[in-house]
């Protein structure tokens, strides 16, 4: 099947071009000014951006958290994924503690394997550290997990500093990369136990107990760590200026450090927790949380600069009636909102259209940065002859207002409730085959296929 997209505007890392593109089945086979040959099929794309599928590097589906699931599993989660433009997530493979690396590996197989409506990887989460998780990792490479998590916060999962030295020099050796959910977690314990002593139970606690300079002390230590190790890197979900002055004294030192941030830190302020509505406060619990309005600017500021490298979207989505058991005690909310349908509309409308940051910078934040950092380019995160034909065709001249009852994930509200796009994603293709359009999800059986992923070339 050959298909030619007529009359749009190809976007990349360094902007937009006036170009047709030219499909045969999965790939992308030619790229220029008025193409021409025998096509079955000719797409109209006149006015339209076309992006390259974005990636969402930063997903948790079917996910045991807080002594429940997270409301989206695989099939629903990466069915709105798709519906937002999202061609490809990398979950997180999630052993317990005392579970190894390859029990995960094939849980979480499991879970998404002829589940998933886009393409998929996984990052391996390693909460503990020993002879025989060492001893695994050289496999986990060959079964295309490039890429591992650790939590600095968490009980079931954190780790302490010596493993975080000790796995990370072994990544420094296998060529791996690894993330970091970095939040100060004994401070943040004993701030917890003052507001429950002084019977302060509500939402508005939560930001409270974690604050941004623990956030900041967490990134510290890391990239102290890294240096030790001599080991780049991920700082996942950061979410405010002084975290960021630690990274650039990283950087300064000559170290690699990539940054992750998120929408909901792009554009939400930590009003939404002190609302007396519990039910209204809960839905925006996350960690770490939804910082004060000024933290939005310095954010974007840092997107601009190429200081941020991508934007995820922690997509950890849970319904109200799941965020109803922490009623009465804010520790008991399960942690986590849903973003993974709605990234690329929101970026493109308040970060593009509003003009904080450049369509290049948008390419690189959600498709061509994550493909690079994650071991999937060029295959993914390009428009290019010999890449996946995983396609947006973006209207900037569309509009919507953003509503939980339009949206397809499992969850019963949205963070952006009432938030207006500056333009819409008009059709999503995945490897050559349209699957949404007009909002409609075509597809009814998954199409995603596991991406066993290389090392990072970012
Ligand atoms: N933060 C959340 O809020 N939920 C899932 C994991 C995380 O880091
Ligand atoms: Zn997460």
């Amino acid at each position: 099947m050959r298909t030619l997209f007529k009359g749009g505007s190809v976007v990349s890392g360094s902007g937009a071009k006036r170009a047709d593109l030219a499909v045969e089945n999965e790939k992308i086979t030619e790229l220029g000014r008025n193409l021409k040959g025998d096509f079955d099929r000719v797409v109209d794309v006149s006015g339209c951006l076309l992006f390259p599928g974005f990636i969402d590097a930063h997903t948790h589906f079917d996910l045991d958290v807080c002594n429940t699931t997270t409301a989206d599993d695989f099939y629903t989660g990466s069915r709105a994924a798709l519906r937002g433009g999202t061609t490809t997530v990398i979950d997180f493979a999630c052993p317990n503690k005392g579970e190894s690396l390859h029990y995960g590996l094939d849980l979480w197989h499991k879970k998404a394997d002829g589940r998933t409506f886009c393409d998929y990887g996984f990052h391996m989460t390693i909460d503990d550290w020993n002879e025989s998780i060492r001893a695994e990792l050289p496999d986990m490479f060959a079964k295309g997990i490039s890429s591992f998590k650790m939590y600095m916060t968490y009980p079931a999962m954190m780790v302490g500093d010596q493993c975080l030295y000790w796995a990370l020099k072994e990544l420094k050796s296998l060529g791996g990369i690894c993330g970091v959910h970095c939040e100060n977690a004994g401070v943040i314990d004993g701030m917890i136990a003052e507001r429950k002593n002084a019977g302060e139970l509500s939402p508005a606690s939560h930001p409270l107990t974690r604050p941004p300079y623990l956030e900041a002390e967490a990134v510290s230590r890391l990239l102290r760590i890294a240096q030790a190790a001599d080991c780049p890197v991920v700082i996942v979900h950061l979410t405010n200026q002084e975290a960021l002055k630690e990274v650039e004294h990283a950087r300064a030192r000559g170290q690699k450090v990539f940054v992750e941030t998120c929408p909901q830190y792009l554009l939400l302020d930590d009003s939404v927790y002190f609302n007396e509505d519990y039910s209204q406060a809960a839905r925006y619990v996350c960690a770490p949380p939804i910082r004060e309005k000024g933290q939005q600017a310095l954010l974007w500021k840092a997107l601009r600069r190429g200081d941020i490298q991508t934007i995820s979207t922690d997509h950890c989505s849970f319904t109200l009636a799941q965020k109803e058991m922490g009623r009465g005690d804010f520790t008991r909310i399960p942690g986590g909102l849903p973003g993974v349908e709605t990234r690329g509309e929101l970026i493109y409308s308040y970060g593009v259209a509003a003009k904080r940051i450049s369509l290049g910078r948008m390419c690189r934040a959600l498709s061509e940065n994550p493909a690079r950092l994650y071991g999937l380019f060029p295959r993914k995160g390009r428009l290019h002859p010999g890449s996946d034909a995983d396609i947006v065709v973006y209207d900037p001249g569309a509009s919507h207002v953003i509503r939980a009852d339009d949206c397809v994930a499992n969850v019963d509200y949205n963070p952006y409730e009432g938030f207006v796009t500056a333009g819409g994603i008009r059709q999503v293709w995945l490897r050559g085959r349209l699957s949404v359009e007009d909002g409609k999800v075509l597809d009814e059986t998954p199409q995603g296929r596991y991406m066993a992923r290389g090392k990072c070339s970012l």
